[in-house]
């Protein structure tokens, strides 16, 4: 067992639900604390009540657990972000700057950022997009994203503060419900599929998009958190992907154990910020840098996704 203390903020989330029990398997139950503003809603080791856009009680607690390691994962992500786009920013960004601040001041050892595909926009090549490309987001939640690469950098350069990043892509997961991505659909219809229900998308049926199965991004997370710092050569956030696909697509893989099943295709103002996003991302960085690789297609992850909300919803 590792010697570290964790610190995961966000942990009630759709990544931190996943997380905590990699976590607790690597570093044991006791040396684990999941903060967030939401109480658990099953018991899954420590919790903290925290609202991290409070520097004082973060600070507070991370001196109580003497922490060593963040994952900071507490964000308005990029459809609910824009029904209040300056609540989103201030959110976004007191959570990071308190983040980067605790970690400094206190000299935690490593801090986890992520970032996401939303960091670019529409002037950024949509095939293969590249580690590189222009950063110019069409939501404020891609914008606090970009900021959040840029300070992470900053802390890097001028504190020497370890933090690492990846650029997630849409995830699919079937331990909790997303919380208010444009993703989401990828995640809502599989529920829909599996209750004999259909599935009205909010997206239209050719949009492709990058995604990736949560066990891939918990292990790019591990992966990327504990390779030797000599191998880190990005310190804004990493290029990452596991698949693309449309909602026709995925519809098309969930009619191949549910025949039955249908998809209508209501797109609403979410499609505006799909649009705005890579169709494939290019991680040829992450892959070269400490050995990226991703384990699920669409054909692995709809079998997974299938089989374990059978067994929620039997
Ligand atoms: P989520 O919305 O499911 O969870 C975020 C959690 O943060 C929630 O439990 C919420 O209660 C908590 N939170 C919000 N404000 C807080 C505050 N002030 N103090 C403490 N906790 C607070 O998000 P997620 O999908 O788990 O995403 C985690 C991180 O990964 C975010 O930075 C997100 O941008 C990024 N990301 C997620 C995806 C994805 O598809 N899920 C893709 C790309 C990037
Ligand atoms: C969202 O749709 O906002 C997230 C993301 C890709 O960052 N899932």
């Amino acid at each position: 067992m590792k010697r570290e203390t964790i610190l995961v903020i966000g942990a009630n989330g759709q990544i931190g639900t996943a997380l905590l029990p990699r976590l607790h398997a690597i570093y044991g139950l006791r040396n684990v604390i999941g903060a967030d503003l939401r109480r658990p809603d099953r018991e899954q080791g420590q919790f903290e009540w925290l609202d991290a856009t409070q520097a004082d009680e973060l600070a507070a607690l991370v001196r109580r657990h003497r922490v060593t390691q963040i994952y900071h994962l507490a964000a308005i992500l990029s459809a609910k972000g824009e029904s209040d786009p300056i609540w989103a920013w201030n959110l976004n960004m007191q959570t990071l700057l308190n983040v980067l601040e605790v970690a400094r001041i206190h000299q935690i050892r490593k801090v986890f950022v992520p970032s996401s595909i939303a960091a670019f926009g529409d002037d950024a090549p949509k095939y293969e997009t590249p580690q590189t490309a222009v950063l110019d987001p069409a939501t404020v939640y891609g914008i606090s994203k970009v900021a959040a690469e840029n300070w992470s950098l900053y802390y890097h350069k001028r504190y020497g503060l370890d933090v690492r990043s990846l650029r997630f892509p849409g995830l699919i997961s079937y331990q909790s419900m997303p919380g208010g991505g444009t993703t989401d659909y990828a995640v809502a219809i599989f529920h829909a599929a599996v209750q004999g229900k259909s599935y009205d998308c909010f997206l239209a049926e050719n949009t492709l998009l990058p995604m990736m199965y949560m066990d891939d991004a918990l292990r790019a997370t591990l992966e990327l958190m504990e390779a030797p710092e000599s191998r880190i050569s990005v310190r804004t956030s990493y290029n990452l992907t596991g698949m693309s696909f449309t909602p026709a697509d995925l519809t098309a893989s969930i009619q191949t154990y549910f025949p039955e099943f249908t998809t209508r295709y209501l797109p609403d103002f979410r499609q505006a910020i799909a649009d705005s996003w890579p169709k494939t991302i290019d991680d040829t960085v992450a892959r070269r840098d400490w050995g990226w690789k991703p384990d699920y297609d669409l054909t692995r992850m709809t079998q997974e996704m299938i089989t374990r909300l059978s067994a929620v919803y039997q």
